[in-house]
């Protein structure tokens, strides 16, 4: 078979690559906060999205700077997409004066307006009426940008969530709603939280549609995507698109999830996005096994530098304790 030129996602090889790099990226940067938990030196809870990331590489790639995102505690990765340099998030996640809130918080509560991304509560289900109100905001300027809101299956059980949707679907907003349903709820296994099979079914209480895809396909979750903005961004309103996924880690690094066997969390591992479209690329003479193991230099390289960086970084002052504060 002859090289591809473009595939019918629209999307040139070099854009495949791309996103190659950006799954293995999230992944070794995940997973080496993993590590560094363990070894005690990091500040901050740790919520990795391990198995997660094509959720993450498929709804953020050739994002508008513009396009606003909501992400949550398992969704680092997407910060990283909008464009926050690895050095500056890691040193997020170790406290440092380097970081995005310069140690202020516990590392999770972080946003960046320049980049479109909002820094959200710890209340699950709470970014997703913000979420609305950012969309509100750029249709009555008449703009075609479109936020991007993530949320757990947990969360859509939460009354926030319901006043988001119906809000967005009676003002027709341009906004995308991003269920990550990986099963759990910290240790609720959803059929004990919901009495439907999917969350995207809700949509259609609200008005608008809703999808279910498999979220562990990182091209599945792009054109779903792609299919949301376009509409977004011509006026015709908001989608829901259920991802069905699976954590690999527990709901954080000090849970060992007890709650779940070895034999679903094997089942899930042999359903790992990147083995799935790394074969993809492989047999569409997309990448070969130089250019593999280039870019896993390159994301080894840039999570050692990152780390080195946040380690070294300085901590607060101190004495800047109070500035930056809004009343
Ligand atoms: C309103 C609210 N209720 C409970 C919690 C405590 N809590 C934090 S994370 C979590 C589980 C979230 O599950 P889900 O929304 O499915 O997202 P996931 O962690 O699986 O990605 C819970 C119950 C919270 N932060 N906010």
């Amino acid at each position: 078979m002859p090289p591809i030129k473009r595939t019918k996602f629209k999307l040139a090889p070099e854009q495949l690559l791309e996103m190659f790099y950006w799954l293995k990226l999230i992944r070794a940067f995940d997973m080496r906060l993993s590590v560094l938990v363990k070894q005690g030196k990091v500040r901050s809870g740790v919520y990795t999205g391990i198995g997660q990331e094509a959720i993450i590489v498929g709804t953020c790639f050739g994002l508008r700077k513009e396009d606003y995102i909501c992400p949550l505690h398992r969704d680092l990765g997407s910060f990283l997409m909008k464009g926050v340099e690895p050095r500056v998030m890691m040193s997020q996640m170790f406290a440092k004066a380097t970081g995005l809130s310069k140690g202020r918080d516990s590392a999770l509560h972080s946003g960046v307006s320049e980049l479109g991304i909002f820094g959200n509560t710890s209340m699950l289900g709470a970014n997703l009426p913000v979420a609305a109100g950012l969309a509100l905001t750029y249709k009555m300027e008449e703009s075609d940008n479109v936020v991007i809101a993530y949320f757990g299956e947990g969360a859509s059980n939460v009354g926030d969530f319901h006043e988001a949707l119906n809000f967005a679907g009676v003002q027709q907003l341009p906004v995308i709603f991003i269920c990550e349903n990986n099963l759990y709820a910290y240790s609720v296994p959803i059929e004990k939280s919901m009495a439907i099979d999917d969350v995207a079914e809700r949509a259609h209480g609200y008005g608008f549609d809703g999808v279910a895809i498999n979220g562990n396909d990182v091209l599945a979750v792009y054109q779903a995507t792609q299919g949301a903005l376009a509409r977004a961004r011509s006026g015709g309103g908001p989608t829901l698109i259920e991802c069905k996924t699976y954590r690999w880690h527990g709901h954080s690094e000090h849970d060992k999830a007890f709650y779940r066997t070895d034999e679903e969390l094997a089942m899930w591992k042999s359903r790992d996005p990147i083995p799935t479209f790394t074969t993809y690329l492989h047999a569409r003479h997309v990448l070969d096994d130089a250019q593999e193991k280039e870019i896993n230099a390159r994301v080894e390289t840039t999570i050692d530098e990152a780390v080195d960086f946040a380690m070294n970084a300085a901590d607060p002052d101190p004495g800047e304790a109070v500035t930056d504060l809004y009343a």
